[in-house]
């Protein structure tokens, strides 16, 4: 048996149930549960929030996991990705202030920025040369500029009107961001055999979407 672990209820969700179902797994799945085991195929799926999936991967509670690569890369296991999986496509931004002059990413040296990503913006910024006072704040916080808490915000963004209707105009793309299959890096025999015969089948289902 081979454990599984995806979003329980997000923008994950419904896209990693989808894959799994069209691996030709079936299950039955409720809201209210925590954890079900397919009943065509050696798996059990634990439904948790995502920014615990790359944790219990790490620490085997998981053996494999579905997640964003932001949050992976963010907790610094990146180490532990496995395939990339097209799907809950998104980018770390920076955004100002609608008014605010921007030339380049030297615009914002010395600015105070708010994110929930500390780590990825740090290194980006390094990256750059810039130095700026990081918030770390873990949500709402595109409001952050409006409310005099920062003066920038780095933040994920699909369709940028949560930017818009808040004011702020994106800047710069720190990081590029879709979900990803992960592993705990012990597996034994058994364990990655199944892993094996799961990625066989999503290259089949991605071979079959092209
Ligand atoms: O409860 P739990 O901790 O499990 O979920 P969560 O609320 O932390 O995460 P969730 O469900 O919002 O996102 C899960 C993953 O989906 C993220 O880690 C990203 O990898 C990916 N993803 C894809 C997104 C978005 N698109 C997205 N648009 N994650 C967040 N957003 C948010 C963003 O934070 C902002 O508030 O949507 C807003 C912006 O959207 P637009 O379309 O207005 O630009
Ligand atoms: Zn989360």
């Amino acid at each position: 048996m081979i454990r599984l672990a995806i979003q329980k209820s997000g923008r994950l969700s419904d896209d990693s149930l989808k894959l799994i179902r069209e691996c030709g797994i079936s299950f039955i799945s409720t809201s209210s549960k925590l954890k079900t085991e397919a009943t065509n195929f050696p798996l059990e799926i634990l439904f948790l929030r995502d920014d615990d999936i790359p944790g219990y991967v790490a620490d085997g509670v998981a053996d494999i996991g579905i997640v964003g690569q932001n949050v992976l890369v963010e907790e610094g296991l990146q180490a532990l990705s496995v395939k990339n999986l097209g799907f809950s496509k998104c980018r770390l931004s920076l955004a100002v202030s609608k008014g605010e002059a921007y030339t380049d990413v030297t615009s914002l040296k010395g600015k105070s920025i708010a994110t929930s990503y500390p780590n990825l913006l740090q290194e980006f910024l390094t990256s750059k040369g810039v130095q700026a006072d990081i918030h770390t704040i873990s949500g709402s916080v595109e409001i952050a500029p409006s409310i005099g808490l920062a003066d920038a915000v780095c933040d994920i963004v699909s369709s940028g009107s949560t930017l818009i209707s808040n004011g702020l105009r994106e800047v710069e793309t720190v990081f590029k961001s879709e979900a990803v299959l992960i592993s705990n890096q012990n597996l034994d025999a058994e364990k990655n055999r199944l892993l094996q015969q799961l990625l066989f089948r999503m290259e089949a289902v991605q071979q079959a979407q092209k």
